[in-house]
């Protein structure tokens, strides 16, 4: 379903055998070094998810090869596969036209727990306007599209699932978004999860 111009959702895109094995994938990228951190804002704030990243680490606001704001080890390698079906996704939901010339090189994995949030912001840290493919696994979260003028309406709510793709490219790559709230117990029962992880694939440009 087309929620905005370039935003596509895809309900159901990844089996429960590829699920599962993502969700392994991730759990073992979360390890030290350069493993699962909590983020900090130079304003003060601190994020409720925690987050890892493949092939670049994101800091407020800009991209490093090191753990800058983590245990400063370099950060693991982008994964060939992680590549692939970031490709395949786009290609899926927008067309085999809309797939950047760019490798994806970006992988940030965002754990949630029940309480975890994620306010209204944009993605602009990224060199390059190549779609962003998002992957959700576990809870179910309710995802807030919004506008590309400001953090308020008008705004769409979207309940993302386990298995779930979401692709923003076009004019909705730097639209505002966020999630309000995770539904907690409402993974499904075979993955094994408690809590919600996204994984969002770019190209770094850089
Ligand atoms: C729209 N993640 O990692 S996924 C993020 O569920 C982020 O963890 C949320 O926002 C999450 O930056 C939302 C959907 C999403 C991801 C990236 C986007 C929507 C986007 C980039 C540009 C526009
Ligand atoms: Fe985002």
């Amino acid at each position: 379903a087309e929620v905005a111009p370039g935003a596509v959702h895809v309900p159901d895109w990844l089996d429960g055998e590829r699920q599962r094995a993502l969700l392994t994938a991730c759990r073992d990228w979360a390890r030290p070094p350069a493993g699962l951190r909590t983020v900090r804002t130079p304003g003060g704030g601190t994020m409720t998810a925690r987050q890892v990243c493949l092939g670049w680490h994101w800091y407020p606001y800009a991209y490093a090869r090191t753990a800058v704001d983590g245990d400063g080890s370099p950060v693991k390698p982008f994964p060939d596969r992680l590549a692939a079906l970031g490709r395949r996704a786009v290609a899926d939901a927008l067309g085999p036209d809309a797939v950047p010339a760019a490798p994806y090189d970006i992988a940030l994995i965002n754990f949630y727990d029940g309480d975890a949030r994620m306010g209204m912001h944009r993605d602009a840290d990224e060199k390059a306007d190549a779609p962003v493919v998002s992957l959700s696994l576990g809870d179910t979260c309710v995802f807030r599209f919004g506008n590309t003028e400001t953090r308020t309406k008008p705004y769409t709510d979207v309940e993302l699932r386990s298995g779930d793709l979401f692709v923003f490219g076009g004019s909705s790559r730097l639209a505002y978004h966020g999630v309000p709230r995770v539904r907690p117990g409402t993974a499904p029962s075979w993955l094994g999860l408690a809590g919600r992880l996204n994984i969002t694939l770019r190209v770094s440009g850089l």
